[in-house]
């Protein structure tokens, strides 16, 4: 199995029993609406995956009467929104209803997911609709074919091959995307080029929209600030210059005209040297608002990124957001969506909630997370996320009391918001089986699922996804399950415990480089992250310190502010700890340390015996990856706990617990590692 098909496998059903009673209610497949694409392509979809999982045709017509026929119907129903679902059991057989095509198009996948997942076909009555309106992946590929922190190939977009040539390929992704609910598709990086403007480009586009209109898919673009000056021949990108509205607007409307069903825009500005309106003494909500004025009465968006940081500040980058954004709030047009990452600082493997959730009440904010691993050990380290997304959902911003979740500020229940949206940056590409490690599948599917539904758990998802993917035997389930949910966790342990952050190698984000003090600015070395000092560790952001905590509702500085009941997962991302200082484990902040380095490294052996028992259950090709990338993950876990326990040391000035064997390399040792893996 070398990965391509995803977790729409479709292979025959084992159990002789089960694909009966399937059969028994899919002898064919009617359609008791008007056809359109998107309702063929249900059908087909559906029809595609039922032949292979019951081994026998499953004719697609419009003869109904006889008995066992699934019925794909549109039908108005409010309690459904747009894109909801109904599956139901009638005397007739089953239906699949909804009040869009699109909305019977994901209600056919949920089938499949039934059958897939080893349910029996009892008497159904289900529906399910999302709960947050615009899901969306963020690519961050380029025109060349490259995918700025993509680890799994190239860009799967072949820009010099279209519009004539449709890569196979492109229809795959959009029925993996459509069959866990994804409906839009960010084509390019945020750092972007302007090229996508153009006339030639736009043609491309129209051939991507194609493939993706029928599985209810809307595409996107980054978009370059300065386009107007550098494709539209202006002295000026000023947001309220005329004639920048006027070239604004003109290219939307040729966008329209070429794309009728484009999803909007995506703007990185004034962040990491990204040009903005900034440049010209404007803010964000003057840019935002003059793209929104171009975008007119077509039917798009404005996402408006959020994570900027300025070029010369002194301060702390953990606020510099909130600082921009927060005044802002109330000032952005209607068809504008700030984007904020799940954390303050960049995608690290655990972060607190960003502080603009909550904050930021009358403005609609899309929730956006990392899928690719770009701090979380690439396509070598098997780091399942769905935990850490629905971590930060479920965190509490106490905006309007207890219970003001960021699900709720995100999905717009909280704020009573008309539009909402989730977006995950993604971690495919040209590798036959899209993600580098095979597991990287799991954070493209939970992504989906929870973007759909954030009320699922991360471990019903993880188990949806091996079920499909791997295997539904219940002994290497057993085995395989808690590897995926304990991943995230004991990632962290080796990697950068108790609220350590930002600690990685430099420019690459690869392997510990705790020591680095010498970058193009303070903000991007390690050393202005973790404060070590003969005293202790950790950034104090409390009143005595950065006071960024002073940025969360009271409810959450309370608990955060007091060094003895903030988290032990956040300790060191508010307080500076003494070494000796005693935790809530018995041990001292030193000893704690120490253990978590140890544990986490020892635990990724415990991964790699997990697997190895899971063995006989799935693809020999497929065991064998992952188990050699395991094994990487055991050396570099190593590599990570050898380099940050020792240089802690430095500081701490103290023996590693007499439990633990100390490393048998001296640091310096360690410290060639960075240059060797990182090619510098
Ligand atoms: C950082 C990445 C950088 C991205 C940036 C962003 O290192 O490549 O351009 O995020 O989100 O994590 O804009």
């Amino acid at each position: 199995d070398d990965g391509y098909r995803l977790w729409l496998k479709y292979d025959e059903l084992p159990e002789a029993s089960l694909r009966k009673a399937w059969q028994a209610q899919a002898r064919g497949i009617t359609l008791a609406s008007a056809s359109t694409p998107t309702l063929q392509t249900a059908a087909r979809e559906l029809q595609l995956g039922l032949q292979g999982l019951l081994g026998r045709p499953v004719p697609v017509g419009t003869a109904s009467g006889s008995k066992g026929l699934i019925r794909l119907r549109v039908a108005p129903d409010p309690s459904l929104g747009k894109e909801g679902y109904r599956i139901t059991s009638q005397a007739s057989g089953l239906e699949i209803t909804g009040p869009t095509d699109a909305a019977v198009l994901y209600g056919c996948f949920a089938l499949l997911r039934q059958v897939q997942t080893g349910q029996q076909p009892n008497q159904f009555n289900l529906s399910s609709q999302p709960r947050i309106q615009y899901r969306l992946l963020n690519h961050w590929d380029n025109p060349n074919g490259t995918v700025e922190r993509g680890y799994a190939g190239s860009s799967i977009w072949k820009w010099h091959e279209l519009p004539e040539r449709i890569d196979p390929r492109y229809q795959d992704y959009a029925r993996a995307n459509a069959s866990i609910g994804i409906n839009g598709v960010v084509l390019n990086n945020v750092n972007a080029s302007a090229r996508y403007l153009t006339p030639e480009y736009l043609q491309k586009v129209a051939a991507l929209a194609g493939v993706m209109r029928p599985y209810g898919i809307r595409v996107y673009l980054s978009v370059l600030w300065a386009a107007p000056k550098v494709i539209g021949g202006l002295p000026t990108s000023d947001p309220l210059d005329p004639k920048v509205k006027q070239w604004w607007a003109a290219r939307t409307d040729e966008i329209y005209r070429t794309i009728p069903d484009f999803g909007g825009f995506l703007v990185k500005a004034n962040s990491e040297g990204e040009p903005g309106p900034q440049d010209y003494g404007r803010n964000h909500a003057d840019g935002a608002n003059m793209l929104a004025a171009a975008l007119g009465n077509h039917d798009g968006i404005v996402m408006w990124r959020a994570f900027v940081y300025k070029a010369n500040s002194k301060g702390d980058r953990f606020k510099e957001a909130y600082q921009e954004f927060q005044p802002l709030d109330g000032q952005f047009a209607s068809k504008v969506l700030v984007q904020v990452k799940n954390g303050p600082i960049d995608f690290q493997a655990r972060e607190p909630f960003h502080p603009l959730f909550g904050a930021m009440p009358r403005t609609p904010l899309v929730l956006e997370v990392q899928l690719t691993q770009e701090y979380l050990g690439f396509a070598t380290h098997l780091v399942y996320l769905g935990p850490l997304v629905k971590e930060c959902l479920m965190a509490d911003t106490y905006a309007q009391g207890p219970g003001s979740t960021v699900a709720k500020v995100v999905d717009g229940t909280l704020e009573k918001h008309a539009i909402s949206g989730i977006a995950g940056v993604a971690n495919i590409g040209s590798d036959r089986n899209w993600t580098g490690h095979p597991v990287g599948q799991t954070n493209w599917y939970a992504f989906g699922r929870l973007a759909w539904d954030h009320t699922l758990s991360p471990e019903a998802v993880a188990e949806e996804w091996t079920k499909m993917t791997l295997t539904r035997e219940p002994a290497a389930l057993a085995s395989i399950l808690p590897v995926l949910n304990q991943s995230r966790d004991i990632y962290v342990r080796y990697t950068t415990p108790m609220g350590l952050h930002h600690i990685m190698g430099q420019t690459l984000h690869y392997g510990p480089e705790p020591w680095l003090s010498q970058s193009a600015r303070p903000d991007w070395t390690s050393v202005y992250y973790h404060k070590a000092d003969s005293v202790g560790l950790g950034f104090e952001r409390t009143a005595r310190g950065s006071n960024a905590l002073s940025l969360y509702s009271p409810g959450v500085r309370q608990q955060w502010s007091n060094p003895a009941t903030c988290p032990l997962d956040y300790l060191l991302w508010f307080h500076h700890v003494g070494w000796g200082q005693r935790l809530s484990t018995g041990r001292t902040l030193w000893d704690e340390l120490c253990t978590r380095y140890y544990t986490g490294a020892d635990s990724v052996l415990w991964m790699q015996r997990q697997w190895e028992q899971a063995r006989p259950a799935v693809d020999a090709e497929l065991h064998a990856d992952v188990a050699a990338r395991l094994r990487i993950q055991h050396r570099e876990a190593l590599w990570w706990r050898d380099a940050c326990v020792l240089y802690f040391q430095t500081y701490a000035r103290r023996p590693i617990p007499p439990t633990l064997m100390p490393p048998t390399r001296p640091l310096a040792e360690i410290k060639q590692l960075v240059d060797i893996y990182q090619l510098r």
